[in-house]
């Protein structure tokens, strides 16, 4: 049977412009997403903007405004990056679609029905740039446990009963151990439940830039309570209504930053507990990305701009930096320095030398024609086991979102095919042993083909472009036993990853 998967980005805030920070979560999702394809999922990806609330309001004002007008123009630079980042999304929702106020109006309904909403009165420290409330003993140096500003605020609002949801999500995680990855992550949703859980304020007064609330349109619904409801709506709800039965909900990947895990993996399931909607089935977080050693932040002029990176080294060049650089869950730092010293040792070098030398030898020595060989020396075979050993563990990396090993792996299958031909040196037997020289050149080649392969959902461009140059149509299908056609005529030679001599590139955004 085939089986489904969806998969989600957050859905980012519209107050800035999209930034290396929010193209990592949606490249990480593309590769996985890619690589489920491979492995003969049906995929459901889909990714957004978050566009309601105070923060978005108060940019808007500050930058002489309506939100919609606002909203409009930055939801259009994260869609635009899309394409750039090479990003195989099937979906991109805006909380501003009427198809989502539906959704949220409908989910809001069902909770009230179901009992689980009551208007009350809220008091206490709001943070606008999280737009959460907090108590006072949770604030830490006058700042939010989130590290925003905070402003002492009381208003009337409706509340969602979380509290009573306290044992049914302590028996969720405890019944399904890979719930929240990775597992330190889950161990705070565990200690911050087991503090104690209070009711959540779900509606707002203070501001109108959001969802009204149905027959109460003095509030409006929770940022946060809107914009997890965006899942629902790509799945096509309330249509759609018994998600329970829908395949691709019954295995739903939503993959967060580490900072709004316990939006996901626990406000989100509750919320869905309440419905009676299957909770998602694994939440995937990751850790941030800093930039030359500090926090990314316009005032020191250090926010790493991916249309950029893109422009200059292509977008296979920056997916494969996150991928690689980032041991994901943990915090990495990003340098253009790194950047290119990974670019020009193992794209340029490494690989795309290896590819460039093995292709223009078939093309100068063997007219670009080459076969399969009768037979293979002992080498040869011991080449293919060790590449064979590499690349079979690749699969279940990335299942373990070991994004960095996982290419890890294929980077030392390229330097063992580098090894070989090193060793069995194919150009000193160009008169005295041609038939050799061949059967050297299509192992090689043939090891080089898988690997290629395994590169797909990090780099797709430059696998494409590997293939074609082989003239086979490009097919993506994991296939442990791939294999290289018998009879291959070179097509076009292209260099996949030109070296990079100057490093004296602008890579920062612009205000
Ligand atoms: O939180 N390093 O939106 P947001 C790594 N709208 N990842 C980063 C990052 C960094 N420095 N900066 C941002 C929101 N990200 C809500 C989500 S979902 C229903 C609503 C990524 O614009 C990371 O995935 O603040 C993080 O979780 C997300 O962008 C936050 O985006």
């Amino acid at each position: 049977m085939k089986k489904y998967i969806f998969i989600t980005t957050p859905i980012y805030y519209v107050n800035a412009k999209p930034h290396i920070g929010h193209a990592y979560t949606t490249i990480v999702c593309d590769v996985y997403a890619r690589f489920c394809k491979m492995m003969g999922y049906n995929v459901k990806f889909s990714t957004g903007t978050d566009e309601h609330g105070k923060k978005v309001e108060q940019s808007a004002i500050n930058n002489g405004q309506t939100p919609q007008q606002f909203a409009d123009e930055i939801s259009t630079l994260f869609k635009d990056l899309l394409p750039i980042l090479n990003i195989s999304n099937d979906d991109f929702i805006r909380t501003t679609e009427s198809r989502h106020t539906k959704t949220v109006k409908y989910f809001w309904k069902k909770l009230l029905d179901a009992g689980y909403i009551y208007l009350g009165q809220y008091e206490g420290w709001y943070d606008i740039r999280n737009e959460a409330y907090f108590s006072e003993n949770e604030l830490i140096d006058g700042k939010s446990p989130l590290g925003g500003e905070v402003t002492y605020m009381t208003e009337p609002c409706y509340f969602f009963k979380l509290s009573v949801f306290r044992d049914k999500l302590l028996k969720y995680y405890e019944e399904h151990p890979d719930f929240i990855f990775p597992i330190s992550r889950k161990n705070e949703i565990i200690s911050f439940i087991k503090q104690g859980l209070s009711d959540l304020a779900i509606s707002r007064t203070t501001f109108s830039w959001g969802i009204s609330v149905p027959n109460d349109p003095k509030h409006v619904v929770y940022v946060w309570l809107d914009a997890l409801t965006n899942y629902l709506t790509v799945n096509g709800y309330p249509e759609n209504e018994d998600q329970n039965e829908d395949p691709y909900w019954q295995n739903v990947v939503h993959f967060v930053g580490k900072e709004i895990v316990r939006f996901h993996a626990l406000y989100w399931v509750a919320f869905l507990m309440a419905v009676g909607i299957k909770p998602p089935k694994q939440v995937v977080s990751h850790g941030w990305w800093l930039s030359e050693g500090q926090k990314m932040s316009k005032s020191l002029g250090n926010v790493q701009d991916p249309y950029k990176y893109c422009k200059v080294f292509g977008s296979d060049a920056l997916r494969y930096y996150m991928l690689r650089e980032l041991s994901f869950g943990a915090d990495g730092n990003f340098s253009k320095e790194s950047f290119i010293k990974r670019y020009n040792s193992v794209l340029a070098d490494s690989y795309g030398n290896l590819c460039n030398r093995v292709l223009t030898f078939i093309q100068k020595y063997c007219d670009g024609v080459i076969s399969r060989p009768e037979t293979l020396t002992n080498d040869d075979t011991a080449f293919y086991t060790s590449v064979l050993e590499e690349i079979n563990l690749c699969p279940q990396l990335m299942h373990e979102y070991s994004f960095s090993k996982y290419l890890e792996k294929l980077e030392h299958s390229i330097t063992l095919a580098n090894q070989y031909l090193d060793i069995q040196k194919p150009w000193t037997l160009k008169v005295s042993n041609k038939n050799r020289m061949k059967a050297i050149l299509y192992t090689c080649l043939e090891n080089i083909y898988k690997i290629t392969k395994l590169l797909y959902p990090v780099m797709p461009i430059a696998s494409e472009k590997f293939i074609r140059i082989l003239n086979i149509e490009p097919e993506f299908k994991y296939n442990q036993n791939e294999k290289l056609p018998n009879n291959i005529t070179l097509g076009k030679i292209k260099i996949l990853f030109p070296k990079i001599n100057n490093d004296d590139i602008d890579v920062y955004t612009t205000v």
